[in-house]
């Protein structure tokens, strides 16, 4: 038995995990879709087979449907996810879980409410080889005592529209992801340091850099550069007491000639990180746990509130999250 997928939004992201479930999940298929741009979503759902629905609601209501998949703008997610809860079905949302902190503790609470793990939050690198390779390390105790980390997320550009906040909210909160779990620790505070601007980010904040404090005083330096032209570049190394464990950028092709070495990049999240959304996709699809769950989105927008603030005021914000709801899965 296939579990039947509903896709809400058919955007960038949301053709890209349908086009997988239907092709490269084993035991899935989609069985419904739904994105405001009707034409959008009858070019995604039709090739796969599925109903083109209209409305997210119908999606979530199809009796067709048994898990859904959601893939619209991020401040829609909150409301889409908790009408998820709300039938009972278990969902896969896309990052951020929610815009407020406010908003993804709300989810938190209704899924706990429910009494099951339903949510489950679209941070892919939790799923990506490297990474993991970086979390056996550090849980194995192979570089001692963690004490800093180091962080560089560059994309080649992005469009006029993505802001300075987007910078913290849409790129930096996979670092604040990949950072609470590779460290196994809340982020207790956040500053943005200013940084002179790329003449080629449209008046926008970029790069920016973002400094992220845990309890036990784990300091986490990230670079965010979203007009750095050259390629995707996703970096990261821990700094240890015995030690250091790091990620680069992977690479293959390398061509060595004239007396240098040329190595190709990825162009964009896509192609670095495809392996890492299939294995997430199959991950839910098996129900097999190890993705983030409705309270790392909810801490992960904490954090990038906090981000924001900073960002605005220039000084350091701490974060104060809400204690987990009994029963609510960490
Ligand atoms: P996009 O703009 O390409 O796609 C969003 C789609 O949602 C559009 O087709 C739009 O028409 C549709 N939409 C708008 N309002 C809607 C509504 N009310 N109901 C249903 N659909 C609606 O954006 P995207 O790049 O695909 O991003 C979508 C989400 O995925 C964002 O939250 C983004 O942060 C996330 N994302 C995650 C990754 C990742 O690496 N995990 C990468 C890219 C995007
Ligand atoms: C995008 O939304 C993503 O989630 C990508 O993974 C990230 O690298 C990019 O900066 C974001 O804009």
């Amino acid at each position: 038995m296939s579990v039947r997928v509903g896709v809400i939004g058919t955007g960038s992201i949301g053709a890209e995990h349908v086009r997988r479930l239907a092709q490269q999940v084993s035991g899935a298929e989609v069985s419904a879709v739904f994105d405001v741009d009707r034409e959008r979503a009858v070019a995604v759902g039709a090739p796969v087979g599925a109903a083109v629905h209209l409305a997210a609601h119908d999606v979530i209501d199809d009796p067709a449907v048994d898990a859904v998949l959601i893939a619209s703008p991020g401040d829609l997610h909150a409301e889409q996810v908790l009408a998820c809860v709300a039938a009972g079905k278990p969902v896969l949302c896309e990052k951020p879980l929610a815009t407020t902190a406010e908003s993804a503790l709300k989810v938190v609470e209704a899924e706990a409410a429910r009494g099951r793990p339903l949510v489950r939050v679209g941070f892919m690198r939790r799923h990506d080889f490297g990474y993991r390779q970086v979390k056996a390390v550090l849980d194995g105790g192979g570089i001692g005592e963690p004490l800093l980390m180091h962080c560089v997320h560059r994309n080649a550009s992005v469009p006029p529209w993505f802001t300075s906040e987007m910078s913290l909210t849409d790129s930096v909160v996979h670092e604040i992801d990949a950072a609470r779990w590779l460290l196994g620790a809340e982020i207790v505070a956040a500053t943005v340091v200013a940084v002179r601007s790329s003449p080629l980010a449209g008046g926008a904040r970029d790069p920016q850099i973002v400094l992220l404090e845990t309890a036990a005083g784990v300091v986490v330096e990230v670079e965010s550069f979203v007009n750095c032209q050259y390629g995707y570049d996703v970096r990261c190394e821990v700094v240890g007491s015995t030690g250091t464990v790091s990620l680069d950028t992977p690479s293959t092709g390398a061509v060595t000639r004239g007396g240098g070495r040329t190595q190709p990049l990825p162009d964009d999240w896509r192609s670095r990180f495809g392996q890492a959304y299939l294995d997430e996709l199959q991950a839910w699809v098996d129900g097999r746990p190890g993705g983030a769950t409705a309270w790392d989105g909810y801490a992960a927008t904490a954090v990038a509130e906090a981000c924001l603030r900073s960002l605005a005021t220039g000084a350091r914000s701490t974060v104060t999250l809400a204690d987990a709801p009994t029963g609510s899965p960490q």
